[in-house]
């Protein structure tokens, strides 16, 4: 590999990704689109090496039109006179800005099918009607004479609000689900946010020219923006998405590429929203859609999910998964694929490319997603109405795509892998027999700490190796494991969701595994599913009557690449659970250097020193780790839980 002195890291080209990827299936797609002349994500890295050093520090701003400026030894500040800490905070809010307004806007589409489906404007059957019941308790709705849809209606208005509200008055997600005790931790910061679209304005606002020019102010927006991102952006697309389609059960199924078959018609499902593919899967499953994929010659229709969308599909009804945002032009790559439907959020440009090349068609079906040349039927939320004959459209364009595509070049990897998903909160203490079983383990060691690995892949490294090689040792040292979004689409390729894989545990997590009948990885849903896991930590917690930054927890994101990440580790930060990255965010990298007289002196800088340092660790009592290796960064993983079950008395 080769070595980035900016980043103090090694940068894999293709080869690498050969060598120390763990799916063989990727290997082999890999090959065949390269013969086939097709570029992919891996070959559009390679061509953009070496990567700016400014971008890949930080300290290139672009939030003015004075700019760009690179801060620099040479030029230490802007020509507005911003410095480096200022201009790299100002980045990092803005990208979980970003990231926020993508969970955001999933949520805002997700609730107004709830209120759409409760005002009877929407075809939706709604399945979780007693989940409703329990929303609407805990925000303290007066449910006396709402009726049935009034519940449902005002449980949608709740959390409608949590992603839009304007001014002060309290969140009603973090009221109904935030620890009290650290509910008082972000009172003392003052950090507690109005809702997700305020506090992605207020992060807009503070990082424009002029705005803010304290660094540590910008600091404290990004706390309170997690907290936006975390109770406005992904509770309330987690839960609406329960209300409307239920809880989601554990179930046994097969996934990886293998699941794909050459002689049906193949349907990838993408992207992120849950209303038009719902409707969707209903349509293919109907008798007259069957019929027509019959008439133009296939045997069947397989649907195999990708991303978000696959994970929560998984969930919800054990459809296989095929991969994560890395693999999608992949998948196409085994000529298979007869159309793949897309919504919003991580469809990359290059997916189209390798559309193609292999005559697959690709159906856009959110209003914020246009690709040329694709179909687009979308779905718009403030027009519910035609969501039924949209779907039925989207179905039948998608099977009618089998009849027009060359089938000689069809090459499936025969890999399937045995996998099992639907870990929702409630499944998984089910599965254990409840929150105190878990804590009773934990406190003993049987479970020596949980762990959620998760988020994207990013081609800075080798393509999933960090996910599965920091989980499997996770599990060898009897961590129990949760997983959502990409990473989870790695596990389950690699087998670590088979509950066989069981045996790679130590005896004590083993048996309580066995006894449960679940994985060492639980697979809970999507990236917005991650309050599933935080749920889970706040529960065991709650059990052992301890505050969460004293526990033995840890959130793994191996393989950041998308600005939701940021989000999705600084709402793990602010409630006290730190962070394994296996690479570095773009900020100024601390590398010791030896100094004239060849002692070694301490490369930190402020930046590095708050997030890595004490600065986040006095505030909110966590702290990121950056390993890029895996065996060291599980080694770092560890010994983090260890200092925590050893300041505990619990060995
Ligand atoms: Ni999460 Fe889903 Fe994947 Fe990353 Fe994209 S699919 S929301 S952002 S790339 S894990």
């Amino acid at each position: 590999m080769r070595f980035n002195r900016h980043l103090n890291q090694p940068i894999p080209d293709k080869a690498d990704v050969r060598a120390l990827t763990p799916n063989p299936a990727t290997v082999q797609l890999i090959d065949r689109l390269e013969d086939a002349g097709c570029e992919t994500v891996f070959d559009r890295f390679a061509a953009q090496q070496p990567q700016c050093p400014s971008g890949l520090r930080g300290t290139c701003c672009r939030m003015c039109q004075w700019g760009p400026c690179r801060i620099s030894g040479k030029a230490p500040r802007g020509v507005c006179g911003r410095d480096m800490n200022q201009v790299v905070m100002a980045t990092i809010v803005r990208q979980l800005a970003a990231g926020m307004s993508a969970h955001a806007r999933h949520a805002h589409e997700v609730v107004l099918a709830l209120r759409a489906t409760a005002e009877g404007t929407a075809t939706i059957m709604l399945k979780g009607r007693e989940h409703a019941l329990d929303l609407a308790d805990r925000f303290h709705i007066d449910t006396d004479g709402l009726g049935d849809d009034g519940v449902v209606r005002a449980v949608a208005q709740a959390l409608l609000d949590d992603i839009g509200r304007m001014t002060a008055d309290p969140m009603n997600t973090l009221e109904a689900f935030a620890p009290s005790d650290r509910r008082k931790v972000w009172e003392e910061l003052d950090i507690l946010p109005r809702s997700a679209a305020y506090e992605s304005m207020e992060s807009l606002h503070m990082t424009t020219l002029g705005a803010c020019s304290d660094w540590t102010a910008l600091a404290g927006q990004e706390l309170r923006s997690a907290l936006a991102y975390c109770y406005g952006a992904l509770y309330t697309s987690s839960l609406a998405t329960e209300v409307l389609y239920g809880v989601p059960t554990p179930r046994l199924t097969e996934v990886n590429y293998g699941v794909l078959k050459p002689g049906h018609v193949n349907v990838l499902l993408h992207g992120h929203s849950p209303v038009m593919v719902e409707k969707v899967i209903e349509k293919v499953r109907s008798p007259e859609i069957e019929a027509l994929a019959r008439e133009a010659g296939a045997e069947g229709i397989v649907l195999g999910g990708m991303c978000c969308t696959g994970d929560e599909l998984l969930a919800r009804y054990g459809i296989p998964t095929v991969t994560n945002i890395m693999g999608q032009e992949l998948a196409l790559g085994t000529g298979a694929v007869d159309a793949v439907i897309v919504d919003m959020q991580c469809v990359i440009p290059g997916l189209k490319i390798v559309a193609d090349c292999f005559g697959t068609e690709i159906i856009t079906t959110s209003i914020s997603n246009r690709i040329p040349g694709a179909t687009h039927i979308p779905f718009n939320p403030e027009r519910p109405e035609t969501l039924d004959a949209d779907a039925e459209r989207v179905a039948r364009t998608a099977v009618a795509a089998f009849g027009a595509r060359d089938r000689s070049k069809i090459e499936i990897p025969e890999r399937v892998t045995t996998a099992m998903g639907g870990f929702g909160y409630e499944a998984i203490l089910g599965a254990f027999g409840g929150a105190s079983v878990l804590a009773d383990a934990v406190r003993d060691g049987r479970i020596r700490g949980v762990a959620t690995v998760v988020g994207c892949n990013t081609p800075k490294v080798a393509y999933e190796s960090a996910h599965v090689g920091i989980a499997r040792r996770l599990i060898e040292a009897g961590v129990l494991v949760t997983t959502t979004g990409c990473a989870s689409h790695a596990l389950l390729n690699a087998g670590l969701c088979d509950p066989a894989a069981a045996e790679l545990a130590p005896p004590g997590l083993r048996e309580l595994l066995e006894e449960a009948g679940v994985p060492p990885v639980l697979a809970v849903g999507g990236c917005v599913d991650n309050v599933r896991s935080l749920r889970l930590f706040i529960a065991i917690a709650g059990e052992l009557d301890r505050p969460l930054a004293e526990l033995p927890y840890l959130f793994v994101g191996a393989e950041p690449g998308n600005e939701k990440t940021v989000g999705q580790g600084a709402t793990f930060l602010v409630h006290g659970i730190s962070v394994l990255s296996g690479f570095p965010a773009q900020i100024p990298v601390a590398v010791p250097r030896i100094g004239p007289d060849g002692e070694l002196l301490d490369g930190r800088n402020d930046i590095t020193e708050f997030f890595a340092g004490d600065g986040l660790l006095s505030l909110v009592g966590a702290k990121i780790y950056t390993e890029t290796d895996p065996a060291c960064a599980a080694q770092t993983g560890l010994m983090h839980l260890h200092r925590k079950r050893q300041a505990l008395g619990w060995g």
